[in-house]
């Protein structure tokens, strides 16, 4: 193969790679849990933690997941942030709720078997002050 060749596969890997992370699944065999301290949750830098199990309550571990704060309203910028394993199958990042009122979370896990999830869980009232 020539190089324009290896170049052109990388490019169609990649693509690939990005419409996987955009249109990952809710995975039926998940549990997501979301906790969020402060509890209950105020405005400013929090600390999100994201539970990934299995159905049996096995931990999912080896992870990569990242978050996806979003208010209920239009017109406002989602908030990202990624997390890190804290322990197995515990997922903690902090996340700055920029706004009091109704918010919630769009979470994305790339799994250590390849498969990706994306959920999305509601957080209700965020407290201004
Ligand atoms: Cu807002």
């Amino acid at each position: 193969m020539r190089i324009q060749h290896y170049f052109l596969l990388a490019c169609l890997l990649l693509l690939a790679a990005c419409s996987r992370n955009t249109g990952g699944q809710d995975l039926a065999d998940v549990n997501v849990d979301l906790m969020i301290n402060p509890d209950p949750p105020a405005m400013g830098v929090s600390v999100v933690t994201i539970i990934l199990e299995d159905l049996s309550n096995v931990p999912i571990e080896g992870a990569t997941v990242e978050l996806e704060g979003n208010m209920n309203h239009a017109g406002m910028a989602p908030v990202f942030s990624e997390a890190s394993e804290t322990a197995p199958g515990r997922y903690e990042a902090d996340l700055d709720f920029t706004m009091g009122g109704d918010w919630f979370m769009i979470v994305r896990a790339q799994l250590s078997d390849g498969r990706t999830l994306e959920r999305q869980i509601d957080i209700g009232s965020v407290r201004s002050s």
